[in-house]
Formats: structure tokens, C-alpha cells, sequence
């Protein structure tokens, strides 16, 4: 069953059955002052964190789902009817309620008709302000005049901090002060404390937001939650807007709300438009800032086609039209799209994500990097000196990194227990990516301070990171597993050594000696060539299990991911990366690849292990306590899939590759939304396999690495349009049914147009390639060749 559909030339998902599975959600904003919105108008807004800046309050997984939110209410007083712009929260039915729901880059179309009335908000945060916009349209389609009133409804957080907010309420009830000043509420918390724009973390201290409306009359307000929905009652049927009447209360202490009264006396075929603004600062001082920023409905629409080109000229960057309708519109729009807004809020600001984990985790952060080099390369550059600042001199990371209370030379290192083993590792991913997209070779020589004491060069943040791993190598001379080894569940001791931190600091050796030669610091790249060396023998010698590779050996020797356990014998990670990191030979890769595809492939992507852990104590192994099929309990865990086909199209199984890029498109669900559940745009943490009972369904839409390893594979191993310091390097590996398709890209400011031809159905190889009329020779596209805009053409065969 679908929910809704592409529209691809607009760049939107569009729904147009609001009932969807769960809430479908979209961002607004920029890292500045975010927010979430679902197709029902449900969602947060925030002031650089969800969790310290949250001033719209949401009671995460409660019922009815994702409420409350920003709310417009219509009551009809001829016909004593009421509802709401979106479907929910009043619900009408949908026998008599048409609703459509557009999310868009940085905005979200919420239209309705009803009994002959029209409405339609769109909801966006124009570009570098700190406040949202709502343009609200009413239109009567009636031959009859219409008397109505529209209600605003936001509801506020107590305090800025959203857990106090939600449960110490023996002090949040008291703090809370919303007054209407004419057209503009003011919304304070603690407002007889000072305001410490130094101190963002102190949760006590004096706030202000503000909900204003331009452009109509208002009739009268609420401040106060429980007069404006009346005891007993819910956001399906407020007093107020059941009576069409404000009470104008004053939200003093309690819980806070921001309803404004805006009568529309509508003639036959009028329609009437106005805005709601609403933001962080005082009602009197950026509240009215905002009303004169935006005195007309068209100053809004034209901020919102600015919006619209910003997110559009960065999506621009990269584009492929090829035989496969899903494959393009997520590479064109969405998963872009998905990689940008995953690295704004890192993991910490959805549905799901409330912001208990506040900040930018760091491995997880310093991947995200890769799925936006190409389309923000200064913001990229800006976000690795942040990463790269949040690495310890020990060569390990903080485990979160807050750019709102970042403070390098001066934060606390981590104890030696608090590590994990491959934090740093990922620099060896996105570094060199950034240095190659952008041709920037002296980002390597850039000073950048640790987080605890010292700086050093990247290049040298790069050796720290290593050497973090090579001196705390265990018995079988692999690298310890520390706390965690990107699987979170594995509970090898400090001294349990893990094959994929393996593969990785082996893909991280062969990468420094690479910039070292780059540099020209023959010593280091030998210095390199011998560890790597080493790294190969233990690997060679302790990581092979016969049929494929270990994950892992407990600090006492116990072995995961071997045919000698029952659960969890097979671990996809050291199978895709022994290919990722150009260990595995070719015999090892078809074997790996094989027993991948017949222990772990399911048709909704690859199981990160199997079988489940059922048995095993969940001190050996913390993936027993999540139901099996779920997570890292034997799920999909959709961070890898990228890695999966990778590996494929590394061994040159094009079709394969593909195969597994299909299983995991969350468009490829779009006519099952019913079984995946959550957004068909958008990718989610993870799926729950086979041994789950509800296999096919998906959890945690958006904030996933999943977004950037799909892109990044899809962009580079399947269309094989690899950025390197020359050039271009072009090795794609295809399903063999693709005849022709194309790509534009632009690289380093000049346009490529890239079309493909594949006369032999062929899945790799290229037979050529030509240049604006000239054959080159082998796969490299020289860079000095590159004109401002160049048509490529490759043949392959
Ligand atoms: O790699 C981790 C990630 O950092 C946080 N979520 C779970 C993943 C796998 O355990």
C-alpha cells in the first residue's frame, strides 16, 4: 500500500494519505535553529540543540503519535464545525477531508479541504534567520460568504531543557511566563534570571521566544494550555477552538501555549493569506525584528524560493539519470538530502533521537562528512577542524563533540576505559575524501589542536590516530576492541581484539603512506610500509576462520563470529572490509562474498550477523537483549549496506551490488510502505530481518550512517565517479541490464557531463573514454584536461 509518491521535478515526497504507518518527518532550519515536522504538523523546534535549546515541548513516543506540534485550527461559526490545516490532531474523517502533505527541502506543504474551505500552511525557517515561517492561506470555495476563525497553537517547553522540561516538573511548572503583547507572544522561562549567551549549557538562566503574526488582525489570544483545551479534553477538540472563542489567558506558570484568534470573513472564491513567525528572543526586540522582516506574504515567498535554491544549488552538484526511476530520485535528491540533514544534527534530533545523546557523536560524525564534501565542501572542511579537534593526544576521540561547548586544548580526555577502538580510524575515510573533492593538499599541513593539550598538523593527527591503535594491540596482535569497535554490543574487555579495526587500520596505513608520499615524507610512508606489514602477518596468521573471517576473540580467547558458535557465527563487517581494505585475495573474496550471500542477504538487505543471540549471555554479548532480528541482534543494519555493496562492486558483481543497493533504497518500499512503515525517502537505522516477526519493518528514519554509506557507494563503486587528486578516476561496476545512463557532477568548479554506454551488458570495465572528443588512455580523466564544462563519454566492454 503507498502513502504518497515522488515528485521528483520539485524535489518533494508528496502524501496524500495522511494515516501513514508512522510519522513521516522533515527538517527545517540549519544547525543554528532546527526543527522537526511530520506530515501531521507534529514536531520540535530548537535553538542549536534539541536537547539544551528545545522551546516547543514533545513527549516522545506517546499516543496519539507525535503530538503536539504547530497546530492551525479552523472553526466555522455558521455551521459550529471545527478542525485542523493538517489531518491531526482533530482528525476529520477522510471520507470528507482531502489532505496533502509536501515535504520539500527545507520546508513542508501541509494543504486540506474541507466542506468547501481551503487551507494550506507552509512552514520553512528563511535563510540565516532564527525564527520559522508559516505562510497560512484560507480560501473559501463556496458560493456562500464564510465566517471563520483560525487558531495558532504551538506548545511551549517550561524550560529550555528538554528532559527538566518533561519530568522535574516540580520546578518547570513554576517557570514559565507567556504574555500576548498585541500581535506578538512572548514567550520566557526563568525570566527574573540573567540571559548567559556565553554559557549555552546552563539550563537556568533567563530565555525568550516569540510567536508573531504578520499581515492579519488578531481577535485574541491563550497563553495558557489548560484554558485554551479545557480539562479533560485533547488536541483533537480544545474548548476554544470548540467554542471559537479565546479566553485570553495568560500562560503563568503550568504549561505555556501560543494560540492567537485570527477571524477570516471570506466572500465566495476570496482567499486570505497571512504569516505566523515564530523564534528565539523577546517579543518586543527580535519578535518584532521578524514582523518587519516580513510585512508581506510576498517578502515570505521569496524567502522561500531563496530557501529552496540554497538546499537545490547544493543538491545540483551531483546528479544520474539512469534506467532505474528509484536509484535516480534517491541519488538526485533524497539521499543527499538525508546525508546533509544527518550532518547537521549528527544523532541527535528526531522522532527518536531527543537529544539525550546531544552533540556530534564522533565516529559517527566524522563519516557523516562523507556524504557532504562534494556538495558543502567549505562547511565540510569546517566540520573535519572540528572532528579533528575533538581527537585526544592520545590519538583516541572524546566520544561526543558539542560545537556549542567545544573548548579544544582544554576539554577532558577520556579514560583509558572509556575509548573505543576505531573513533579515529574513520579519518582515514573522510580526510583524504575531503583533500581529494576539493584538491586541497595542504589541509594536511593545517595546524589543529587536540582536545585535551597539544596540536598537530592533520597529517600528524593522522599518525596519532595509528599509533593509538597499534599500542594497544592484544595476544593475537590485532588491535583491542576497547569499549567498542563500532558495534556497540560486542563485549570483548579491553584487551579483546577485533578483526574489522583490523581491516581498518590496515585501509588506514595503506592511505598515510599515500599522503605521505604526497608530502613527501619518504620515512613516514616506509614507516607505514612496515606496520602495515605486521598488521597483514597477524591478520594472515589469527583472523581467518577457514571459510570466512573472525569478528572477534574475547579478552580470554572466546571467539565471535566463528563456525565454532552456535550464535552470531558469521559477522558481515570483517567480511566486506577484508575487500574494503584490499586485503581479501580474489579466492578469499568469493568466498566471503558467497557466504555473505547465503548466511546474511535477506530480501530487505544484509543481517549485520548470524544467527541471532538467543542464548549467549548478554555479558558476552550485549546484542541478547534486543529481541533477535533487531538491531545488532542479527538485524539489518542499514549502516552497513553501503559496505556490502561496495565489496560487491570491488569483486566487479555489478548485479549484485545492485541487488543490494535495491533491497535497501527505501523508495524500492514505496507501493509497501505498509511493511516498512516509516518514510520511503529517507533511510532508517536499521530493518528488522528475518528472525524478527516483523520482518521488512524499519526503525529510526533519517539520522543514520546509512544515508552516506549508500550515497557514497551508489556515487563511487556503482557509477564509479571517484574523485582523486589527479583527476577523476571512473571504475563503475553496474547491474549488466543498464545500456546508458549519465551523470553530471561538478568537480573542483567544472562541469562534467558523463554519459555511459554499455553495448556489451557488461557489469565492469571500461573500454574507453573520451573527453570533450579526445580518447584518453586507461580510467584516469586528468584534471589539466578539465575545461569549465566537459562531455565525457565512457564506453564499457
Ligand atoms: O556504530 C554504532 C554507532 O556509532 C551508534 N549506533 C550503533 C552503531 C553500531 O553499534
Amino acid at each position: 500500500m503507498r502513502f504518497g509518491y515522488f515528485d521528483n521535478k520539485r524535489r518533494e515526497y508528496v502524501i496524500d494519505n495522511p494515516a501513514t504507518p508512522r510519522s513521516w518527518t522533515n527538517y527545517l532550519g540549519s544547525t543554528a535553529f532546527g526543527s522537526v515536522i511530520t506530515n501531521n504538523a507534529g514536531g520540535y523546534t530548537f535553538y542549536k540543540s534539541a536537547a539544551q535549546g528545545r522551546f516547543l515541548r514533545m513527549p516522545f513516543n506517546s499516543v496519539p503519535m507525535d503530538q503536539p506540534g504547530r497546530y492551525l485550527y479552523l472553526h466555522d461559526h455558521d455551521q459550529k464545525d471545527f478542525w485542523s490545516n493538517s489531518w491531526q490532531p482533530v482528525g476529520k474523517p477522510l471520507s470528507a477531508f482531502k489532505n496533502i502533505c509536501r515535504h520539500g527541502t527545507g520546508y513542508t506543504t501541509i494543504a486540506s479541504e474541507y466542506k468547501k474551505i481551503s487551507s494550506e500552511a507552509t512552514y520553512f525557517v528563511p535563510n540565516g534567520k532564527n525564527y520559522e515561517c508559516w505562510i497560512v492561506k484560507v480560501k473559501n470555495e463556496d458560493t456562500k460568504h464564510r465566517q471563520l476563525s483560525l487558531f495558532t497553537y504551538v506548545e511551549y517547553a517550561s524550560n529550555w531543557n528538554a528532559q527538566d522540561d518533561l519530568i522535574n516538573l516540580q520546578y518547570t511548572q513554576y517557570i514559565v511566563n507567556v504574555q500576548a503583547k498585541g500581535n506578538i507572544i512572548d514567550h520566557g522561562t526563568n525570566i527574573n534570571l540573567p540571559e548567559l549567551p556565553d554559557n549555552f549549557e546552563e539550563k537556568d538562566q533567563g530565555r525568550h521566544t516569540f510567536l508573531a503574526i504578520s499581515g492579519a488582525l488578531v481577535k485574541g489570544h491563550d497563553t495558557d494550555r489548560e484554558a485554551f483545551l479545557g480539562p479533560y479534553r485533547t488536541y483533537a477538540n480544545p474548548i476554544v477552538v470548540e467554542e471559537g472563542q479565546c479566553r485570553n489567558s495568560s500562560g503563568v506558570g503550568d504549561n505555556g501555549c501560543g494560540v492567537f484568534q485570527v477571524p477570516l470573513s471570506l466572500a465566495p472564491g476570496e482567499e486570505k493569506s497571512f504569516l505566523v513567525l515564530m523564534g528565539v528572543g523577546a517579543a518586543d526586540k527580535e519578535g518584532k525584528a521578524a514582523v518587519a522582516d516580513f510585512d508581506t506574504v510576498e517578502k515570505a515567498e521569496q524567502a522561500l524560493e531563496e530557501v529552496k535554491q540554497t538546499w537545490h544549488s547544493q543538491l545540483n552538484n551531483f546528479s544520474v539519470d539512469t534506467p532505474d526511476e528509484d536509484f535516480n530520485n534517491f541519488l538526485n535528491t533524497w539521499a543527499p538530502y538525508n546525508c546533509l540533514i544527518t550532518n547537521s544534527w549528527s544523532r541527535a534530533a528526531s522522532l527518536i533521537y531527543n537529544g539525550e545523546r546531544d552533540g556530534l557523536g564522533y565516529r559517527d560524525s566524522v563519516q557523516d562528512v562523507m556524504g557532504t564534501a562534494h556538495l558543502i565542501p567549505e562547511a565540510t572542511r569546517e566540520r573535519l577542524r572540528l572532528m579533528l579537534s575533538g581527537q585526544v593526544s592520545t590519538g583516541g576521540a572524546l566520544p561526543v563533540v558539542k560545537p556549542f561547548a567545544h573548548y579544544p586544548g582544554k576539554m577532558q580526555a577520556p579514560s583509558a576505559e572509556e575509548y573505543r577502538s576505531d573513533d579515529c580510524l574513520w579519518l582515514f575515510n573522510a580526510v583524504p575524501l575531503y583533500v581529494q573533492e576539493s584538491g586541497e593538499v595542504d589541509f594536511y599541513k593545517e595546524v589543529i589542536p587536540y582536545a585535551d593539550q597539544g596540536e598537530d598538523t592533520v597529517f600528524g593527527h593522522l599518525r596519532r590516530a595509528i599509533m593509538f591503535n597499534l599500542e594497544r594491540l592484544g595476544q593475537h596482535g590485532l588491535p583491542c576492541g576497547l569499549l567498542a569497535d563500532w558495534n556497540d554490543c560486542l563485549e570483548l574487555g579491553q584487551a579483546g581484539e577485533t578483526t574489522f579495526v583490523a581491516f581498518q587500520l590496515r585501509h588506514a596505513l595503506i592511505t598515510y603512506q599515500e599522503i605521505a608520499e604526497l608530502l613527501a615524507a619518504p620515512e613516514e610512508a616506509a614507516w607505514a610500509k612496515t606496520e602495515l606489514e605486521k598488521v597483514d602477518q597477524n591478520i594472515a596468521e589469527n583472523a581467518w576462520d577457514g571459510e570466512w573471517f573472525l569478528r572477534a576473540y574475547r579478552h580470554d580467547g572466546l571467539k565471535f563470529g566463528s563456525q565454532e558458535n552456535e550464535e552470531g557465527k558469521i559477522f558481515l563487517n570483517p567480511q566486506v572490509w577484508s575487500i574494503i581494505s584490499g586485503y581479501a585475495d580474489a579466492q578469499q573474496q568469493e568466498k566471503v562474498l558467497k557466504q555473505v550471500r547465503e548466511q546474511l542477504a535477506t530480501d530487505f538487505g544484509v543481517m549485520v550477523c548470524a544467527p541471532p543471540f538467543v542464548k549467549t549471555d548478554y555479558t558476552v554479548v550485549r546484542a541478547t537483549l534486543m529481541n533477535p532480528g533487531m538491531k545488532e541482534n542479527a538485524g539489518i543494519f542499514n549502516h552497513t549496506q553501503g559496505w556490502a555493496i561496495m565489496a560487491e562492486a570491488l569483486a566487479g558483481n555489478g548485479d549484485q551490488a545492485y541487488a543490494y543497493f535495491k533491497a535497501t533504497n527505501p523508495a524500492t518500499y514505496n507501493e509497501s510502505a505498509e511493511v516498512r512503515e516509516c518514510e520511503p525517502y529517507v533511510v532508517c537505522q536499521s530493518t528488522h530481518s528475518k528472525y524478527s516477526p516483523k520482518y521488512g519493518a524499519s526503525r529510526l528514519p533519517w539520522l543514520s550512517g546509512a544515508a552516506t554509506w549508500l550515497y557514497y557507494a551508489a556515487t563511487q563503486h556503482i557509477l564509479g565517479v571517484q574523485p582523486v587528486l589527479e583527476g577523476i578516476k571512473i571504475d563503475p561496476c553496474i547491474p549488466a541490464h543498464w545500456k546508458e545512463f549519465s551523470v553530471q557532477r561538478i568537480f573542483r568548479d567544472k562541469t562534467l557531463h558523463i554519459a555511459y554506454k554499455n553495448p556489451e551488458q557488461v557489469q565492469k570495465g571500461v573500454k574507453s573514454i573520451e573527453l570533450n572528443g579526445t580518447t584518453l588512455q586507461g580510467q584516469m580523466i586528468p584534471m589539466e584536461l578539465l575545461q569549465d564544462t566537459n562531455n565525457i563519454i565512457i564506453t564499457l566492454g
